[in-house]
């Protein structure tokens, strides 16, 4: 059901992208632009398969009190092998898409859980915990919600910032600090992480879009200030697949960065769609890069 609705909205993407139309932010047109993609490199075989005679970590579901929603909520929380309240972690705050909810990355192939064990396996990752929230901030935040829902994609930092997060820094061993916190999503998940950890550097040093969608705000919005995003921004990293009718919500962000100078990584997956071939290759790269 939920493939067959993503298709659906691709497919108007796409057509409208075919049809050359001015760009609708709506639709996430891509757009021409000539953007220097970094350079693609494949995951070894294997990153996503459960591998036998290695640790692993175990995931739960909390529930926290959300003040702006003013509801319960839920988030599944990855804690890594051997998790250990007498050490400190770091926090990653991967969110979900249009279609999901605080299960997705979990029951939808994402296998976050799986990618994460076996990149501590093999020593490749910083000590972190990964924490999947349920993004759609309402009170009916149930999946039917579909683009009806955009609204409340929108207002989740209120809940995010304001109760998700001192949750987790009280309940767990974490940091706690911009350096040992990032946020990195897939689609309305991947524009919500630019949209927010861009409008709040003090809270998300390490910032990823996969295949970010057109709630990602344009980029002389997300970048009001360029000195200050060179500084205090420490990893701003995107990927999207090469024929995803979205992949202008990425370029028009990787062009501001390019012309005003602030580091800034665009992927284009080979022949990538919107599905979680490309998300699950955005997991395993980014999670590599933050808190180093
Ligand atoms: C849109 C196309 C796709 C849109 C959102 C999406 C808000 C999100 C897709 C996803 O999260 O998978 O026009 O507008």
């Amino acid at each position: 059901m939920k493939r067959i609705y993503l298709a659906a909205l691709l497919s108007i993407s796409l057509m409208t992208a075919n049809a050359q139309e001015p760009n609708i932010p709506m639709f996430g047109n891509r757009q021409n632009i000539d953007v220097k993609f970094n350079e693609y490199k494949p995951a070894p075989e294997g990153f996503d398969q459960e591998r036998a005679g290695i640790a692993k970590g175990t995931v739960k579901l909390i529930e926290y009190q959300s003040e702006s929603v003013g509801t319960t909520r839920k988030a599944n929380v990855y804690l890594p092998p051997k998790y250990d309240a007498k050490k400190k972690y770091s926090v990653l705050y991967l969110l979900h898409g249009i279609g999901g909810d605080e299960w997705e990355w979990m029951n939808d192939g994402g296998v976050p859980n799986i990618i994460m064990d076996n990149l501590y396996a093999d020593g490749k990752v910083a000590d972190m915990i990964v924490v999947m929230p349920n993004g759609r901030a309402a009170a009916n935040d149930s999946r039917q919600g579909g683009m009806g829902s955009a609204g409340a994609f929108g207002v989740f930092d209120k809940d995010l910032i304001g109760s998700l997060m001192p949750y987790i820094n009280s309940h767990f061993s974490t940091y706690g600090d911009k350096m040992h916190t990032a946020i990195a999503g897939l689609s309305m998940g991947g524009g919500q992480s630019l949209n927010f950890g861009l409008a709040n550097m003090d809270k998300f040093a390490y910032v990823g879009g996969f295949s970010s969608a057109p709630n990602t705000q344009r980029a002389a919005q997300l970048i009001p200030d360029v000195e200050k995003v060179k500084k205090e921004n420490k990893l701003l990293w995107m990927v999207c697949g090469s024929r995803d009718g979205l992949i202008g919500n990425s370029t028009q962000l990787k062009a501001f960065c390019d012309e005003n100078g602030i580091p800034c990584t665009l992927i284009s997956y080979p022949d990538g769609e919107h599905n979680f071939v490309v998300w699950k290759y955005g997991l395993y790269k980014f999670a590599q890069l933050i808190f180093k």
